[in-house]
This record gives C-alpha cells, structure tokens and sequence, in this order.
C-alpha cells in the first residue's frame, strides 16, 4: 500500500474531507457517547464487575471528549442526526437484551463487536490522521483494546453457560456491523480508510475475540459466516 503517497495527498481543510469527517466524526462521537451508557447499564446489572465497568465508562467519556476536539480542530460541525440514525439497530438491540437481564448479549454488542470494530477503525485511521487527531486516537485505541479484553475475559470464564446466546446474538447483530461499514465506506475512503483494510482488521479482531473466549477456529468461522449471510 502506498500509505506516505495516500497521507500526503489528504488536503485536512478541503470541502470534500471536512464534509466525509463531519459524519465519521460523528459516528465515533456517538458511538463513545453510546458505549459510555452501555457500560454504565452494564454496571447496574454486573454488581460485581460494577467499579471495573463504571471505571470503562469513564474511559469511553473521555473518548468521547477527545473526538470532539478533533473535529473542532479542524472546524468541522459533526453530523449527530447521521450519527444516531447509523447506531439505532445496534442501540436498540443493545437496550433490549438489557431491559430483558441477557449481560451475554449486551457483552457481545458493545464489549466484542462494537469495541472491534473500534479497534478496526482506530487503527486503520491512524496513518491517516491529522496530526492533532493522531495522537488522540493511538491513546482512545489502547483502551479499546482493554475494554475488549474484559468482554473477553467475562465471556471466558462463563463460556458454558453463555455459548448459545453468543451464537443467537453474533447472528442478530453481526450483519448489522456490515451494513454499517457498507454505509460509511465512501466517507472513510475520503479520509484515507480502505474497506478491505476496516473489514480485515475487523474480523481479525473479532474472530481472536471469540477464540480467546474458547469457541474453535472451525465455530468462529461458521459464526463469521453466518453474520455474512444474514
Ligand atoms: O468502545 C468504543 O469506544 C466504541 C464506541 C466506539 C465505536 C466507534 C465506531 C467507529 C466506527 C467508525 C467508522 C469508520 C469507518
Ligand atoms: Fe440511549
Ligand atoms: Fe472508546
Ligand atoms: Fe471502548
């Protein structure tokens, strides 16, 4: 990939860039916006892991925090309408599975698909980004991978019980994730995303996730596959 030529060639205060970040700027400050009310949800109804999630959220507010001032730093006004339409299917199975107790299948949306898809972005914007941004987002993507890490280490350790909603769940929301990025991939090609790049750090992503959770090499592909036909 020629990546110096590609971040050369980004002109940060040109219509067509500010245009495409005044939604994927958006998106990344609804989503931390969203994943600071999922882990605060989360918290309530992990009594457990309650300080660990309310310290995650805390993290996800500061996110949020940071992403603001990036696009104010390059005088863009973000798309939040956009923004909160693009989230409205995960948001909404989100608060289901929550007002209905399932931790599994809030876990599975906000702390393995959401936080990889982060992780993807994050780290396929970086080489991209100005130098501002930059450097907000390698900090923001060290906690991504955290707070993936605790999704992980949760589902883990109650793999057994948790298996069957796993599956029920990658296959109510993983199809989702796809659309979205389908959604948005015009825009983050603008700032230098490609969409083989988000889809390939994604699954990688994702798959490790559920195989550091214990399901076989063989189950996660079928999991990966079912999300691509649905
Ligand atoms: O856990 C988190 O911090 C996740 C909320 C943030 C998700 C950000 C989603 C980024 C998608 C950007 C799409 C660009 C292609
Ligand atoms: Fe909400
Ligand atoms: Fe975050
Ligand atoms: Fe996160």
């Amino acid at each position: 990939m020629p990546q110096l030529e590609a971040t050369a060639a980004i002109d940060y205060q040109s219509e067509t860039y500010k245009d495409a970040y005044s939604r994927i700027n958006a998106i990344v400050i609804e989503g931390e916006d969203e994943a600071a009310n999922n882990y605060v949800r989360l918290a309530e109804l992990m009594p457990e892991q309650s300080e660990e999630l309310a310290s995650l959220a805390k993290m996800e507010a500061r996110h949020k925090k940071g992403f603001t001032a990036c696009g104010k730093n390059l005088n863009v006004t973000p798309d939040m309408d956009f923004a909160k339409k693009f989230f409205s299917d995960l948001h909404g199975n989100f608060q289901v599975a929550a007002a209905a107790g399932n931790i599994v299948t809030c876990l599975l949306i906000q702390a393995l698909i959401i936080e990889a898809f982060a992780i993807s972005a994050y780290n396929v914007y970086i080489p991209h980004a100005d130098d501002f941004a930059r450097k907000i987002t390698e900090n923001v993507v060290k906690d991504e991978y955290l707070h993936l890490n605790f999704g992980e280490q949760w589902l883990k350790a109650n793999f057994e019980s948790a298996k069957d909603e796993l599956e029920r769940a990658n296959r109510e929301n993983l199809a989702i994730v796809w659309r979205m990025l389908d959604e948005v991939a015009g825009d983050a090609l603008v700032l230098g995303m490609e969409k083989e790049a988000l889809m390939e750090d994604f699954t990688i992503a994702y798959q490790e996730a559920l195989q550091n959770i214990g399901f076989s090499t063989r189950e996660t592909l079928r999991m990966l596959t079912a999300g691509l036909a649905a």
